[in-house]
C-alpha cells in the first residue's frame, strides 16, 4: 500500500519522521535520516540565542527508555539556516523545531529561518529559566500558535507536554491559534537517582523520559486529541516497530515520530522497516493508510 500523503499541510513519501531533537542538530545528520527514509525530518529546537545546555551527564539510560535533560543546547537561529540546507540535501522537508520565552521570541526565530515547517516547541520539560512552563497554558499555546501563523507562509505544528491534566484543551488551543497539526508527546518529567552517593544522577537532577515505557501515554494522548480536534494529530513517543506505529495511527495520528530508538537499537534503518512493515500490514488487512488512521476511535 502507498504510504504518501499529506501530513500536517506537509506532503510527504512516508509518514515516520524524524522527531526533533535526537539527530537534529546538523545538516548531515538531518541529511542522512531523509535518505534512510524517513517521510520529514525535524531539527533540534533552536531559539533566539546560543545555549550550552545543562552540565552532564545530560542523558542517561533507564527501565524502558532514555532519561534526558539537555537544557536546550543550540546555536542560536542565526547560526542554523546551513543545517537546514544540508538537511534538504535528502530530499525530504525538514521542519524546523523552535522554542522562545514567548511569543514575540517565537516569531523572531520563525520569521528569521527558512524551512519546509515549523513545529513549535511549547513543552520542554525542564528550561525553567526560560520559563518554558507557557506550553501548559492554554492560553499561551494560542496566542504563541497565532503569533506565528500570522507571519510565516509554511505549516505549523504545535509539540504538546503530557506533564498536564488536559492535553486535549492544549490541542484545543492550538487549533484555535490557527495550527496545521499537533505533535503529542514530548517527554514525561522524570528522575533517576544513584543509590551509592544519593545524588540525582543527571546534571540537572530532573529530566524527561522517552522510549518504549511513555508509548501508552502516548498513545492515550494521540486518542484524545484525535477524538477532539479536526486538525491532525502526528504521534509520537516510544515508536521502534511498524506495529508501534499501526497503534499509534489506529489511535488516531496521520503521521508517527521516532526519536530515542534510533539511539536505542537500529539506528537509521528503522524508518524504511517501519515503513515497509506498515505498507505490508495494509495490504495483508486490504486497507489503506486513511482506514488505519483512527481505527481503534471507530472500533467497538
Ligand atoms: O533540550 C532538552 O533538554 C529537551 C527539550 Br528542548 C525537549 O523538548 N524535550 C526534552 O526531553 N529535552
Amino acid at each position: 500500500a502507498s504510504l504518501s500523503g499529506e501530513v500536517g499541510g506537509i506532503r510527504m513519501e512516508s509518514p515516520v519522521m524524524l522527531a526533533a531533537g535526537i539527530l537534529g542538530t546538523t545538516g548531515a545528520s538531518l541529511r542522512r535520516a531523509a535518505l534512510a527514509g524517513a517521510g520529514a525530518v525535524v531539527t533540534k529546537s533552536v531559539g533566539v540565542a546560543p545555549r550550552e545546555g545543562h552540565r552532564g551527564p545530560t542523558v542517561v539510560q533507564v527501565e524502558g527508555g532514555l532519561l534526558n535533560a539537555m537544557g536546550l543546547p543550540n546555536p542560536s537561529y542565526r547560526n542554523f539556516q546551513e543545517e537546514i540546507d544540508i538537511g534538504r540535501g535528502g530530499g525530504a522537508p525538514v521542519v524546523a523545531s523552535i522554542f522562545g520565552a514567548g511569543a514575540e521570541e517565537f516569531v523572531e526565530v520563525a520569521t528569521g529561518l527558512d524551512a519546509d515547517g515549523f513545529e513549535l516547541n511549547l513543552s520542554c520539560p525542564h528550561a525553567e529559566r526560560l520559563g518554558a512552563e507557557i506550553g501548559c497554558e492554554a492560553c499561551n499555546v494560542e496566542a504563541i500558535t497565532r503569533a506565528v501563523k500570522e507571519e510565516v507562509n509554511v505549516p505549523v505544528w504545535v509539540k504538546l507536554t503530557p506533564n498536564v491534566a488536559d492535553v486535549v484543551g492544549l490541542g484545543l488551543a492550538a487549533e484555535r491559534g490557527g495550527a496545521d497539526g499537533v505533535v503529542a508527546i514530548n517527554t514525561l518529567r522524570a528522575m533517576a537517582i544513584d543509590v551509592e552517593s544519593g545524588m540525582p544522577i543527571l546534571g540537572n537532577r530532573f529530566g524527561g523520559l522517552s522510549g518504549p515505557a511513555i508509548k501508552p501515554v502516548a498513545v492515550r494522548c494521540v486518542y484524545d486529541l484525535a477524538s477532539a480536534l479536526e486538525i491532525p494529530v502526528i504521534g509520537v513517543g516510544g515508536i521502534a516497530s511498524w506495529e508501534d506505529a499501526a497503534e499509534m495511527m489506529m489511535a488516531g495520528a496521520r503521521g508517527v515520530q521516532v526519536g530515542t530508538a534510533l539511539g536505542m537499537v537500529e539506528g537509521y534503518g528503522v524508518f524504511r522497516s517501519i515503513a515497509a512493515g506498515l505498507s505490508a500490514y495494509l495490504d495483508r488487512k486490504g486497507i489503506g493508510m486513511e482506514e488505519l488512521v483512527g481505527l481503534a476511535r471507530r472500533a467497538r
